[in-house]
């Protein structure tokens, strides 16, 4: 029979909230999951919420006829009217449908190929600013790459500069994106605590949300009447047609899919490359791995596309990284209606059917029963191909799963190890404090918090 679910004691009204009220929620979370076990439940908004952490639970839920994706609350309160882009989109909304299978083409490796060279472009400019500044300059590293990822997915996606590393005031519609996302925060006081409850949504948020829709509308109507033959994420949408309905998209489902290209293509791949200098910082054998390995492969030369597929042992690096510092976290699953078992269940657990389930793959991605006893420390070696490919598939979600995966996959991976190489190739770097204690920021992904670094330009190679 069933075992029942455990989870710490909930209070009337608010529930289990206080229990996950910290600075970083997801690593109150992961706490009661050790104190726990892999499955435990919390009481939130009044309703269970269930939370799975081990590879075994991890796997039962990327079963895709038993499981459906929802989109996290805070993504998918007090939107505004109009369609949905790809990311909060229902399965049953035929604009997920159409938008996916049209997109799809767009984000292959082929095509993102095409957008090395613009890639290219910006991680020059960061590398021409760490170099002007000099040695001494102490490096904000997750601002710099923000503003690279950010203007790399505007360049690439729709031919729009941003132009981030020339000003210091950021543009407005980086301003509002920055603000909305900060706007979600986990609760962290009180005062957000019993904000919460009442469930208000201030006016700031829908005006911000309102300016970035407008700026992605504009663009999308200057390529309209401009029509250029750029092979971008754009044009991809405003010319596609849906294999199976022979339609176009039509303009607003253009903009929502440019906006969440734009928040989704930017702050998780900012992650990846901070934690990434991070780890490499604190784990020196590593990073001299990963810069003998850039100076074999490329040497001096200019970094080409061929480049990058003999980079194993960076790939293995950024492997690790999101194993452990997965910058998407969770991701959030419900049983199908199509699901017949009765009652569903997971792990020998019964779940009910209208309630959610958090995968916490920052956790399930440390589970000693497939990564060992040394499953916390970074060894990117675990990670290179003939490993990698044994691991079993629920071991490593950053992407998420099936086909609610990550559609921007591919472009995410060549721009961070692009980046990667190129820094690598060019300076000797070095952490700001010699003492730096790893530490996270949540917003709606994770980032270090306060890391500085120093960069120093190599004079050549010997
Ligand atoms: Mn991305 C879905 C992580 C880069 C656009 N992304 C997902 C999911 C995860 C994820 C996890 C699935 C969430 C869920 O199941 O609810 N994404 C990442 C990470 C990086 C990333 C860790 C970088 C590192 N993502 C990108 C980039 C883009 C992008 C770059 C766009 C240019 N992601 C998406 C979109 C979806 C998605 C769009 C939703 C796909 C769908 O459901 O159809």
């Amino acid at each position: 029979m069933f075992k029942s679910v455990p989870g710490p004691p909930a209070y009337p009204i608010i529930g289990n909230i206080l229990d996950i009220r910290d600075e970083v929620p997801i690593h109150a979370m992961a706490n009661l999951a050790d104190k726990y076990g892999p499955i435990f439940k919390l009481i939130l908004r009044g309703k269970e919420v269930y939370f799975v952490s081990n590879c075994q639970m991890v796997g039962e839920l990327c079963d895709e006829t038993r499981f459906i994706k929802i989109a996290p609350d805070a993504l998918t309160k007090d939107r505004p009217s109009g369609p949905s882009g790809l990311f909060v989109a229902r399965e049953s909304d035929p604009d997920w449908g159409q938008a996916h299978r049209i997109l799809m083409p767009a984000f292959g490796p082929l095509a993102i190929g095409h957008m090395f060279d613009e890639m290219h472009d910006i991680a020059t400019q960061l590398v021409l600013k760490w170099a002007r500044k000099g040695p001494e300059n102490r490096i904000p590293v997750t601002d710099d790459f923000t503003r690279l990822t950010l203007d790399t997915i505007a360049l690439c996606a729709m031919d729009y500069r941003f132009n981030s590393f020339y000003q210091d005031e950021m543009h407005p519609f980086v301003k509002a994106m920055t603000n909305s996302l900060s706007a979600r925060n986990g609760p962290s006081s009180l005062w957000d605590v019993i904000k919460t409850l009442g469930g208000g949504t201030s006016q700031d948020l829908l005006n911000d949300r309102k300016l970035m829709a407008d700026v992605a509308a504009q663009l999308v109507k200057f390529r309209r009447e401009h029509p250029s033959d750029k092979k971008d994420l754009l044009n991809a949408m405003v010319k596609g047609k849906d294999p199976r309905t022979g339609e176009g998209m039509r303009d607003e489902l253009i903009s929502a899919n440019m906006v969440t290209f734009l928040v989704a293509g930017h702050e998780t791949t900012s992650g990846l490359l901070s934690f990434a200098f991070m780890q490499l910082l604190k784990n020196p054998a590593a990073h001299r791995a990963a810069q003998s390995e850039v100076d074999r492969v490329i040497g001096m030369a200019k970094m080409r596309l061929e480049h990058l597929k003999d980079l194993k042992y960076l790939n293995a690096v950024l492997r690790e990284t999101l194993r452990l510092s997965p910058t998407v976290p969770a991701f959030v699953r419900q049983v199908r209606d199509e699901n017949n078992e009765n009652p569903p269940s997971i792990g020998g657990y019964e779940l009910p059917r209208d309630r959610k389930v958090i995968a916490l793959i920052s956790k399930s991605q440390q589970d000693p029963d497939v990564y060992g006893d040394d499953a916390k420390e970074f060894k990117p070696e675990r990670m290179l191909d003939e490993k990698f490919e044994k691991l079993p598939k629920s071991a490593w979600k950053p992407f998420g799963t099936g086909m609610r995966a990550c559609i921007g996959r591919p472009f995410a991976w060549q721009e961070a190890l692009l980046v990667t190489a190129l820094i690598l190739q060019n300076f000797d770097l070095k952490l700001d404090d010699p003492s730096y204690k790893p530490s996270v920021k949540q917003t709606l992904t994770l980032k270090p918090r306060g890391l500085f670094i120093r960069a120093t330009l190599r004079k050549g190679i010997d």
